[in-house]
């Protein structure tokens, strides 16, 4: 109780990355409570989808719970709880595109081609981190998981995603389109994160400096994560009061 009480006046003066941690649990608490809550209120064939979205938030709540005590107690970034989180919740995201493309006839080999870039991106930014996170090197890792990064960009903008979108109808279509946006937009700022905390910075030049990169990460976790689901139970509503509307 003591300890407690010590860690909440910890958050509460000064750890400005330690709060970020506690209000990330909650928010993630918080979504996916509603998520779960929310899944009767869907037609049937969106239910699914909104089941991924309650348990990648409900992943990150865990996760979010460890990072937030790991940081109080070490002062240092949580990298591995943070890349257990992700290599859990970012191949989730991917299964939510498939998903949404499955009813417009997306096949597996599509899931596997975004969880495949996915994996490559994440592992090789691990890589830059825990390993390399103090050298200069650590940005060749960066661009290996750049690299990746913008093939999954390439697919749902350009590639089989987009395409699949175009034939599923005007809500699909839409929802694409804003998850598309997360992907080129929301996600770009963990690489701001990445150039902040590792050595290497961007291609060895120094940039983002003073920005922490736990914030960067928290703030893009809240955004992805949350947004990310709530893109998609839109996309379940409206779809529903097209059928009602019919
Ligand atoms: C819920 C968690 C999500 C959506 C995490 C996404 C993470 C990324 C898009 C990370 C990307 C990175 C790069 C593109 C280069 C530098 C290394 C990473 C792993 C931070």
């Amino acid at each position: 109780m003591f300890q407690n009480l010590l860690q909440i006046h910890a958050i509460a003066n000064n750890n400005y990355v330690a709060f970020t941690f506690f209000v990330g649990t909650m928010a993630m608490m918080a979504a996916c409570v509603f998520f779960f809550f929310e899944m009767s209120n869907v037609d049937k064939k969106w239910r699914t989808s909104i089941l991924v979205s309650g348990l990648i938030t409900f992943i990150a709540a865990v996760h979010y719970y460890y990072m937030r005590g790991y940081n109080l107690e070490t002062g240092e970034s949580p990298v591995f709880f943070r890349y257990v989180d992700w290599i859990l919740t970012v191949p989730l995201m991917c299964v939510e595109f498939y998903l949404i493309t499955k009813k417009a006839g997306g096949k597996i080999g599509l899931l596997w081609q975004l969880i495949g870039a996915s994996v490559v991106m994440l592992v090789t930014g691990y890589i830059g981190e825990a390993i390399y996170g103090k050298e200069t090197q650590s940005w060749i890792w960066g661009l290996i998981s750049g690299i990746a990064y913008f093939y999954i960009v390439y697919l749902v903008w350009f590639g089989e995603v987009a395409s699949l979108a175009r034939t599923g109808g005007p809500a699909v279509q839409k929802a694409v389109k804003s998850l598309g946006w997360f992907v080129l937009v929301g996600w770009a700022i963990y690489p701001i994160g990445y150039i902040a905390g590792t050595e290497g910075g961007l291609f060895g030049m120094k940039m983002f400096q003073g920005l922490s990169m736990d914030i960067v990460y928290n703030i893009g976790d809240a955004i992805n994560k949350i947004g990310f689901g709530l893109v998609i139970y839109a996309l379940a509503q409206s779809d529903k009061s097209a059928i009602q509307n019919a």
